[in-house]
């Protein structure tokens, strides 16, 4: 049967920084000094911080928390391309985009100690409260795209962050449609990190790549290394401008791998490999990036240490300023549960209290 041809496709791969640290000149983004610095600083104050929460948790003076060593190119890279304009609507792996847009430290480490306010950042800094509930935060993201573009902020777009697993959730597939129609102006960062717990990447899709989901709802997609910053910055860049400009969203997947535990909860020994691991410790986004700054003479080993010292130095400043914030009571949390009191959860306050106060007459 004859068939005349009606679409062609591809998928593209960028990758600017290789895992050497050795630069695409050709690619290579026109970012200033201050600019690689701070996005350098933010990525390494992202993994210093994982670090400090780690060790908060396992003494018993943090709750769960999920890390993101190994992503910060993925997560902190695109919003060093954005502008204070643009939104940013992630999930609880994207420390680094946060803390980039000036979230302070104190505050996010209340969120993983139970404190909703932890959540609730400066409404003027444009990001909203982290998302739990898997690929629900793509939708929220495209409404609020869809509500820029209806009031004529055409500076204005949003960037969203979802998992590979959440690739798998009917709300993907509907932001992604609902995104495409009205050409509303976002940016959906997958963070592909191979694993969603343990369901590895290829019990997702049989899809070659995440990318090319935007074949179907018929938006850019492209396939970047995740653990290349200037690929990520360049990607994000190139999808803003886009969005700025009226052309509707695009779809990025960033390459990389979550070199930690799904959550403190969670023991990856279980289901993957240590060599795994390790092969992806050759591809750490900080050492190529800072080899990369080093042959840019911004960067040596004195600066580094100074840096070093300076993170350590506020990370130390914020877990003091919120381990003294004692005025929140310890069950505010019930509060927002649901929008109004529900006597089921006032029944789970009660018991909580109750026991809290067991355990103090304990000592
Ligand atoms: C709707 C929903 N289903 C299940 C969960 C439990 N859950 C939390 S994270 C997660 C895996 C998410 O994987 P992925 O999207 O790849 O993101 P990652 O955790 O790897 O960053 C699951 C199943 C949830 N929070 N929300
Ligand atoms: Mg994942």
């Amino acid at each position: 049967m004859p068939l005349k041809k009606i679409g062609d496709f591809s998928i593209s791969y960028l990758q600017i920084l290789n895992e050497k640290g050795v630069v695409d000149a050709k690619l290579e983004p026109k970012l200033s000094d201050d600019e690689l610095h701070k996005l350098y600083r933010t990525m390494l104050l992202a993994r210093e911080t994982d670090a400090r929460m780690l060790k908060l948790q396992r003494q018993g003076r943090l709750g769960t928390f999920g890390p993101g060593t190994g992503q910060e190119a993925a997560f902190t890279a695109p919003i060093s391309a954005a502008s204070d304009e643009d939104w940013i609507v992630g999930t609880f792996r994207e420390p680094g985009a946060r803390l980039f847009r000036g979230e302070p430290l104190s505050q996010y480490l209340a969120y993983f100690n139970g404190y909703e306010e932890g959540n609730t950042f400066d409404p003027a800094k444009r990001v909203l409260p982290m998302s739990v509930i898997v690929a629900s935060q793509t939708l929220h993201a495209v409404g609020l795209a869809y509500a820029m573009q209806y009031k004529g902020e055409k500076d204005s777009a949003v960037i969203t962050f979802l998992g590979d697993g959440a690739t798998s959730e009917g709300d993907f597939h509907e932001a992604l449609n609902f995104a495409s129609v009205w050409q509303a102006p976002v940016v959906f960062i997958v963070q592909n990190n191979q694993w969603a717990i343990s369901t590895p990447r290829k019990m997702q899709t049989r899809a070659k790549t995440i990318a090319q989901r935007a074949v179907a709802y018929d938006m850019p997609g492209i396939q970047v290394d995740g653990n290349d910053p200037l690929a990520m910055y360049q990607a994000t860049k190139e999808a803003l401008d886009r969005a700025h400009a009226g052309e509707g969203p695009t779809l990025i997947e960033a390459v990389t791998y979550r070199l930690m535990m799904h959550t403190t909860a969670d023991d990856p020994k279980k289901y993957r490999s240590e060599d795994e691991e390790k092969e992806w410790w050759k591809k750490d986004p900080l050492t190529r990036f800072r080899v990369y700054l080093e042959n840019k003479g911004l960067l040596d080993e004195k600066s580094h240490a100074a840096l070093a010292t300076e993170i350590k130095a506020y990370i130390d400043d914020e877990v003091k300023k919120f381990e003294a914030a004692t005025d929140w009571p310890p069950d505010i949390s019930f509060d927002h549960v649901l929008g109004t009191r529900h006597p089921s959860i006032e029944r789970q306050r009660t018991a909580f209290l109750a026991n809290l106060n067991k355990e103090a007459a304990n000592g």
